[in-house]
């Protein structure tokens, strides 16, 4: 029997790393779609697959061009398609919504499209997000809690939310939505608040710098560790029926909570260090985000692990590591 073939959009990130990670390990044969630009720069945005490089298959393509989506799926032939590639941050969704819109949802629709029209049969996973849920209209948030996104972001995710169950109810498409809550580890990009925090606490025990900048300290996020989120991405595409699932740890910890553990374990007060910039206050908040993950238990069989005072200790860690300052304790 020939190899399962996957196609990730969005292979460079956090999730498609791991995802890809995940896959090769599982043996299938896994093809990503990357920018161009991706490809003359590798060192620098290739970096979180620089260690499975030679066991994956890389082909241009960008989510403003159908053309280019629709050939890079006609040729690959994918078995499971994982549509990760966004742009996935909520806070620049305000300063350019025309953009994120356009790349979240047309991207969407045109990868929702080309299976459609060239490979059918393929299976198919879109990273929705507990930004759909915004402005929270119960407590904890299940697959079947309103959505009241409140970013231009959450809008383009509840838009991919419908393209998706509409292609699965109008075409028959195997498409699941994972609705992740907020999920966080060493691979991180900087401008999210856990890693601006976990890296700026080593850089200020470094003494490279001296304080962090941040903006509201009272937000509220159901976090977990995302090696394990994307194992439940996977477990979606091996249902026989495709479906929605929320993804999430079932606690939640305000923005300050991660600050002070993450600085205590730099051996430092966070009080002393972060300073608030109301320029990083969003125009709209998400305040409180609690997932229940109970249907991806008891369907998928997927249980996080890590909990959320170990989620900080890793990437406190890794920080301090890469800072250069040995790091005595550490927990497997
Ligand atoms: P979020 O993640 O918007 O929840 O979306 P982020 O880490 O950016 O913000 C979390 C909360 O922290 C508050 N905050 C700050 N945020 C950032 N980035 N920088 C700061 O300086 C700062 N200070 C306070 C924010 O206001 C917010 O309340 C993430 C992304 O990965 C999405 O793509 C994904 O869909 C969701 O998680 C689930």
């Amino acid at each position: 029997m020939s190899r399962r073939k996957a196609l990730i959009s969005g292979i460079t990130g956090q999730d498609g790393s791991y995802l890809a990670e995940l896959l090769v390990e599982k043996g299938y044969e896994v093809h990503g779609m990357v920018r161009r630009v991706a490809l003359e720069d590798p060192s620098n945005r290739l970096r979180r697959i620089a260690d499975i490089r030679d066991r994956i298959t890389l082909h241009a393509g960008s989510l403003e061009s159908f053309p280019s989506l629709y050939t890079v799926v006609r040729r690959v032939q994918p078995d499971e398609c994982y549509h990760l590639a966004a742009q996935s941050f909520v806070s620049y969704s305000f300063d350019d919504a025309f953009s994120t819109l356009n790349t979240n949802i047309n991207g969407t629709h045109y990868m929702l499209a080309a299976i459609h029209e060239a490979a059918p049969q393929c299976r198919f996973y879109f990273a929705g997000s507990s930004e759909m849920f915004g402005l929270v209209e119960e407590t904890p948030q299940n697959e079947r809690t309103r959505f009241h996104p409140r970013s231009a972001y959450g809008i383009s995710k509840v838009a991919g939310f419908d393209l998706t169950r509409n292609y699965r109810e109008a075409y028959g498409i195997h498409a699941s939505v994972g609705i992740l809550f907020n999920h966080e580890s060493e691979r991180r990009g900087f401008e999210f608040v856990t890693r601006k925090i976990t890296a700026g606490a080593a850089a200020i025990a470094a003494g490279a710098k001296t304080e962090v900048r941040l903006g509201n300290l009272e937000a509220r996020r159901d976090w977990g560790y995302a090696p394990e989120y994307v194992e439940a991405m996977w477990r979606m595409l091996q249902q026989d029926r495709a479906d929605d699932y929320v993804v999430a740890t079932g606690e939640t910890h305000s923005v300050r909570e991660f600050a002070e553990i993450a600085f205590s374990l730099a051996g430092l007060d966070y009080r002393e260090h972060v300073a608030i910039d109301p320029l990083l206050y969003r125009p709209a908040e998400v305040d409180l985000l609690i997932g229940d993950p109970a249907k991806a238990r008891s369907v998928l069989g997927w249980t996080p692990c890590t909990r959320f005072e170990e989620l900080v200790r890793k990437m406190v860690e890794a920080d301090l590591r890469s800072a250069g300052i040995a790091v005595k304790s550490s927990r497997a």
